[in-house]
């Protein structure tokens, strides 16, 4: 309702330091903040170690002689994620004729045993493949990335072989015959390459105008998400996460999203009011669609892909933030923005796992998509500058507790409600507590010059990677780097 509520701009910089720290306080302090940054690696060392490994089993055991079956017939159905039937039975040796048709609302393919299929089929789109000699249970699948996992397999089990009975044996053999998901591994204490450039969290001031036309681009994109660890992020403008949106309430977006990649794409933007079936349809490669609305409320937005599974899509990587400030938002020294979310590590260089995500079994939490770049680059203010950090959680699936070591947050404001602000209450935070998709806004200001981490106070994920520095003023580093 009424805006008049805001703080009246803070003064940039804070009143000078009550008790300025002596030398010796501020060595005692950079021991302080080496020991817990050695602490910190020592948990890292030791969650690196749990990434398992599962091995896949290869299906009940076949028949032996083939007893040469006539053909075949099989209807099979692709649908949003499914196939059906769930259980093709056929006869050893036969030739089989599978007659594929696509009734979801996005393409998707046949595949057996990953190496027979039919080309990927636009939605109504049917095809015949044929495929002869079958003498052991298998299994058939859509390629797409993530349809599998998500339940688009089905067993094919052979009967009629020789030893009898083969066909009964089958059944188990379907969830055991998943793909193997290694992951790629994280090493928490490894340090990134000399020339490694961390995503870069400073903020500019919202454009002028009153209405903002963004061109994004959605596509897949091969990067480095901690040292020497490849992997294809769903991305939109290459970015991971994607580019910081921001405007004034009352301003108009004009999206046009452009689908560069290999899959189908989508976004949803959590700051506006569309119909979900139109504007945050699904399209495919080479289509592009136009995504406008009015930013009627302020707030630390989210925006991501929502195409099916939309955990996959979000869990690899496909979301950014949207700020839409508030009416007589004061000026300030610096604005970053921290978007916090977990990394579900796939093979190499190849996209997130799906099954991990639906486990809620992470390999890492990160700030601005890298494990602990900013332990490695610190981020530059000055002692008594005031700051102001804007926090997403983008999840998929684990919350937030952000936190900085050594400063009290006097403002906060988390979705959309200012809920603190410098007054005569001398009220002071020390979390913003953010759950999947939430966001908001802290102020701070570090009274001395040295090194403060950035954490969220969860404490099982700094050790994952969410962790990062800020650095007031001269500081010599190399005292608190764990030498
Ligand atoms: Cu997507």
């Amino acid at each position: 309702m009424s805006t008049d509520t805001m703080p009246s701009a803070a003064p940039p910089s804070a009143p000078p330091p009550k008790n300025r720290g002596s030398s010796q306080e501020q060595r005692d302090n950079w021991v302080v903040v080496a020991v817990a940054i050695a602490a910190f690696s020592m948990v890292a060392a030791v969650v690196a170690v749990g990434i398992g490994i599962s091995k896949s089993g290869s299906g009940g055991g076949g028949g032996g002689g083939a007893a040469a079956g006539g053909p075949v017939t099989v209807e099979v159905e692709l649908g949003d994620l499914y196939i059906k039937p769930a259980k093709i039975e056929v006869p050893a040796g036969s030739e089989v004729t599978f007659k594929v048709t696509n009734k979801g609302a996005m393409p998707h393919d046949f595949s057996v045993n990953g190496e027979n299929g039919t080309k990927m089929l636009d939605p109504g789109a049917s095809e015949t493949l044929v495929v002869s000699g079958l003498q052991a249970d298998t299994l058939a699948w859509c390629t797409v990335p993530g349809h599998r996992a998500a339940g688009m397999e089905t067993q094919i089990v052979v009967t009629g072989g020789s030893g009898g009975g083969g066909g009964g044996g089958g059944g188990g053999a379907g969830s055991a015959e998943q793909a193997a998901s290694t992951g790629a591994e994280i090493d928490f204490n490894a340090k990134p390459a000399a020339d490694f450039q961390p995503y870069d969290p400073k903020l500019e001031p919202a454009p002028g105008g009153t209405e903002h036309k963004i061109e994004l681009s959605a596509e897949e994109t091969v990067m480095e998400v901690a040292p020497g660890v490849t992997q294809e992020m769903w991305t939109f403008n290459q970015k991971f996460p994607g580019p910081v949106l921001r405007g004034k309430v009352g301003d108009i977006f004009t999206i046009t999203l452009t689908n560069n990649g290999k899959m189908g794409h989508s976004i949803d933007f959590h700051a506006s009011k569309v119909a979900w079936n139109d504007e945050m349809r699904t399209i495919e490669p080479g289509e592009s669609l136009v995504y406008q609305y009015e930013a009627k409320h302020a707030g630390m937005w989210m925006y991501h892909c929502g195409t099916a599974p939309a955990l996959h899509h979000i869990g690899n990587g496909m979301f950014g933030g949207l700020i839409v400030d508030p009416p007589n938002l004061p000026p300030v020294d610096h604005e970053f923005i921290f978007v916090q979310s977990e990394i579900y590590t796939g093979p190499m260089g190849q996209p997130g796992d799906l099954t991990k995500m639906q486990n809620e079994d992470w390999d890492a939490v990160v700030f601005n998509g890298y494990v602990s770049q900013y332990l490695h680059k610190p981020i530059r203010v000055e002692p008594n500058q005031r700051i102001r950090a804007w926090v997403l959680d983008a999840g998929p699936s684990e919350n937030s507790a952000f936190h900085i070591v050594g400063t009290i947050f006097d403002t906060v404001f988390k979705e959309g409600t200012l809920l603190l602000s410098p007054d005569a209450r001398q009220g002071g935070s020390q979390a913003l507590d953010l759950q999947p998709s939430q966001g908001g806004y802290v102020e701070f200001t570090f009274d001395e010059a040295g090194l403060y981490l950035i954490v969220t106070h969860k404490f099982a994920n700094p050790g994952k990677g969410a962790i990062g520095l800020f650095q007031a003023g001269e500081v010599d580093t190399s005292t608190a780097g764990g030498h």
